[in-house]
């Protein structure tokens, strides 16, 4: 049986909290902004670090998203970790504070804030996956946020159709307000006809890995990816996992998923970007529900491994020796 919900991870009252101090004590590099709305009308935030936060500046941007599945709580802590990590190391820690300098940070600490609630609200961790929209015709709740994004969404068999299985993925590509709302930001960091996000990482759990796209297709080399193009996720994805000890694969050696935001955010987008799934390796560690003793130590540890996507974030081809 699943252990009692432990008090020591942070839920979504609490994120805004920690969200509101952050911003708070620098309000010079931190600032935060509703994106949109959950299906039960939770705000979706967004934190940017940045100097001159309240400008747009012409930089590199990076977007970490996290808990797109609502039992993957230690995604949350990641994000608590990063925002605390950059703005208290800014003005101290010299690679901090170029990367804060010449970089637009967004961090999206809970873009399924009803799922992590559900799956926290009970008197034992309710292993709760998917978001809380109803599904019309079922009395199966919930889309697969990570299945419903609209790049060959449904495609290949690396999703359901049936509303009750974990990876339902709802009834047309964006239905889920949650993926919708994210979306339409990342669409809304296109600037002068260019998007201004370069990398991402969508934060999971669990097995230690660091994914690449595509999900939908064994293949490396397709028509939405060149050569140059899969080397550069490969080579950076090997560069982090070096930093953190997970393991590099292209997303699909995991198995096929289809309508995953790493094949939307590269296919539709042209953002590098990668899927971690962190701590622990295997059901042994804990599988979903890690106790949080261990948040500090396996949020620290991707901290080098975040800073290197940070620095290659000007030009992600230069990891291949290639210019653009
Ligand atoms: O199935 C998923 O969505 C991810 N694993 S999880 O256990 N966190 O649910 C893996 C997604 C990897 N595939 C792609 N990113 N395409
Ligand atoms: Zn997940």
């Amino acid at each position: 049986p699943l252990a009692d919900p432990d008090p020591g991870y942070t839920g979504y009252a609490e994120l805004v909290g920690v969200i509101d101090e952050v911003v708070a004590a620098h309000p010079d590099i931190a600032a935060r902004s509703v994106i949109g709305r959950s299906h039960e009308g939770r705000d979706l935030l967004a934190v940017k670090i940045s100097d001159n936060v309240d400008v747009d500046e012409d930089q590199p941007e990076v977007l970490f998203v996290h808990a797109q599945h609502a039992r993957e709580h230690l995604t949350v802590e990641m994000a608590v970790h990063l925002m605390r990590l950059l703005t208290d190391g800014y003005g101290g820690d010299p690679r901090i504070t170029d990367l804060v300098d010449d970089r637009e940070i967004w961090i999206l600490p809970n873009v399924n804030p009803d799922g992590s609630e559900y799956d926290m609200a009970g008197s034992t961790w309710r292993n709760w996956r998917k978001n809380r929209q109803p599904n019309e015709g079922s009395s199966s709740p919930g889309t697969d946020l990570n299945r419903n994004w609209a790049y060959e969404w449904g495609c290949c068999g690396g999703s359901s159709g049936n509303p009750s299985s974990i990876t339902y993925r709802g009834p047309a590509p964006e239905s889920a307000p949650e993926v919708r709302v994210v979306a339409d930001f990342v669409r809304g960091r296109v600037v002068g006809g260019e998007q201004q996000i370069t990398t991402a990482i969508d934060f999971h759990t669990y097995s230690e890995l660091i994914l690449w796209p595509f999900g939908h297709t064994y293949d490396d080399v397709t028509n939405g990816m060149t050569r140059e193009e899969y080397d550069t996720h490969a080579a950076l994805g090997e560069h982090m996992a070096e930093a953190n000890g997970y393991t590099p694969q292209q997303s699909s050696d995991l198995y096929v998923t289809d309508g995953s935001i790493n094949d939307w955010l590269w296919g539709d987008q042209r953002i590098v970007n990668f899927t971690y799934e962190m701590y622990p390796r295997s059901a042994a560690g804990g599988g979903f529900y890690p106790p949080s003793s261990v948040i500090e130590r396996e949020t620290a540890r991707n901290e080098e491994a975040v800073l290197r996507l940070l620095d290659y974030a000007d030009c992600p081809y230069r990891i291949i020796g290639e210019e653009a």
